[in-house]
């Protein structure tokens, strides 16, 4: 066991209740120094007692459990104490056991442990983080699925299948002068390609699985008065941004986020991006900029009640090869028709922000654009770091499949590729890692996860 950790595992503030929990060597011992209960602490039971410093001033009363390793969340030994949530109590619990010997957790200390001790694996470790995250109820459902070992199920049938192949084929270069069947080239080719399918199955979900986790990032651009506001407005079903009459209004970006079918959203009403003259509107637009360039999604707006100008043409230039989509607003006034074979290639949608027409649409292509109507069957979304050892391992097993079976390349070659190609899916649920893996994981934990 390692060296005893304490962390508050609850928010700063007051709260009716506030937790502190210990994990590793002696933390039962350490704690009993200052918890009096009246009956011995046995394990998984709660405690009821008073928590008392060196003088034996009473701190606070609450509830002790002791969790006896390895059955407990780390593995470890470990002690929770539930307190009044009060920092002034939490704080002070903390410093007697920091006094006693204890060191203050890393974050996503106790997740660590319980995958170095085999409680989690790498896949459902990341997943915790994810839960406690989760911005929508479709990502908090897939961090939750994750977290109970779908997504690891899944990586690991797909590894296994790498692994069985690799056997057959050591046993082919083993056994190659004796009469024991073995795989055609055909059988093969068609379990590797069993493994692709799997793989792209999975690849599909990254698009959604970034913007679950990280946000789909929207930036609403046009011209001044084509209705950029009422359409953030419009889209946030809340009024919060300024529209007024006056061109220019909104000189700096407003961002929202708002849950557009279980996608966090983050909406962005740009300034205009026109040449500005005054000063404060040329930061403004300087910001602006800044926002489209960050943005996954531009929204370039119209007026279509009055046609497409200059102006617009020379904002849509500068957008026109970033993923966009073009909204003809204000069709309640009557469309004058408009030259819309300009924007091939980009999805046209016409709304009126004002009554709200259209804008099921426009949701429903922001939602194709974020692939989350492609989703079918699977119900887990995998990461950036998950998508990125997909494709490695992807892209090993195609050369394979290009080379297998040609003169030049040897069974024994063959094999290392399937097993690299192993070893990648390996590193999704962390049957291999590095030290840098893990601190780049649990770092974005919260202290005492
Ligand atoms: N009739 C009509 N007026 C609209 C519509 N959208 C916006 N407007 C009006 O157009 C003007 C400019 O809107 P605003 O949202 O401030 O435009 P922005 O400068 O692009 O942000 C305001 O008077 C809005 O009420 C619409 O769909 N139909
Ligand atoms: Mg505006």
């Amino acid at each position: 066991m390692k060296d005893p950790i304490v962390a508050i595992a609850t928010p700063f503030g007051e709260s009716a209740i506030g937790a502190v929990r210990l994990s590793g060597k002696g933390v039962i011992d350490i704690a009993k120094r200052f918890f009096r209960t009246r009956s011995e602490i046995k394990p998984r039971y709660a405690h009821f007692g008073t928590l008392v410093d060196e003088e034996g001033e009473v701190i606070d009363e609450g509830i002790l459990i002791y969790y006896k390793a390895p059955k407990s969340y780390t593995g470890e030994d470990m002690v929770e104490l539930s307190l009044h949530g009060n920092p002034l109590i939490l704080k002070r619990a903390l410093g007697l056991f920091l006094k006693a010997g204890c060191r203050l957790a890393e974050p996503g200390e106790f997740t660590k442990r319980a995958f170095l001790n085999g409680k989690l694996d790498l896949a459902q470790a990341e997943a915790v983080a994810e839960l406690i995250t989760a911005k929508t109820e479709l990502a908090r459902r897939a961090s939750i699925r994750q977290l109970k070992g779908e997504l690891s199920r899944y990586v690991n049938s797909l590894r296994e299948s790498l692994i069985e192949l690799s056997a057959y084929i050591e046993a082919d270069i083993e056994f190659s002068e004796e009469d024991i069947p073995t795989l055609t080239k055909e059988q093969v080719l068609g379990m590797v390609d069993k493994v692709l399918e799997g793989i792209d199955q999975l690849l599909k979900t990254a698009k959604t699985g970034r913007f679950l986790r990280e946000g789909m990032r929207l930036a609403i651009v046009g011209k001044p008065n084509v209705g950029k506001s009422s359409l953030f407005n419009a889209l946030l079903k809340e009024e919060r941004s300024i529209v007024t009459d006056i061109e220019g209004t909104t000189r700096d970006y407003i961002e929202e986020t708002l849950n557009l079918r279980g996608i966090p959203v983050v909406l962005v009403d740009t300034a205009g991006i026109r040449e500005a003259k005054d000063p404060v509107e040329k930061l403004g637009v300087k910001r602006s900029v800044r926002k489209i360039e960050e943005a996954d999604v531009v929204l370039f707006v119209l007026d279509g009640s009055v046609g497409v100008s200059e102006e617009d043409m020379s904002i849509y230039e500068k957008v026109k090869d970033r993923e966009t989509i073009v909204v003809i607003n204000k069709i309640d006034l009557g469309e004058v028709s408009l030259p819309l074979e300009i924007f091939e290639g980009h999805s046209i949608i016409k709304v009126s922000a004002l009554t709200g027409h259209g804008l099921k649409d426009l949701e429903e292509e922001i939602l194709k654009k974020a692939g989350a109507l492609a989703q079918e069957g699977l119900t887990i979304y995998v990461s950036v770091r998950h998508e990125e050892l997909l494709k490695k391992a992807k892209e090993i097993l195609k050369g394979f499949k290009r080379t297998y079976g040609k003169e030049d390349i040897s069974p024994e070659i063959a094999m290392l590729d399937i097993r690299e190609a192993a070893d990648h899916l390996g590193e999704i649920v962390g049957y291999i890692t590095t030290e840098e893996v893990l601190g780049s994981i649990f770092s974005r934990f919260c202290i005492g996860k």
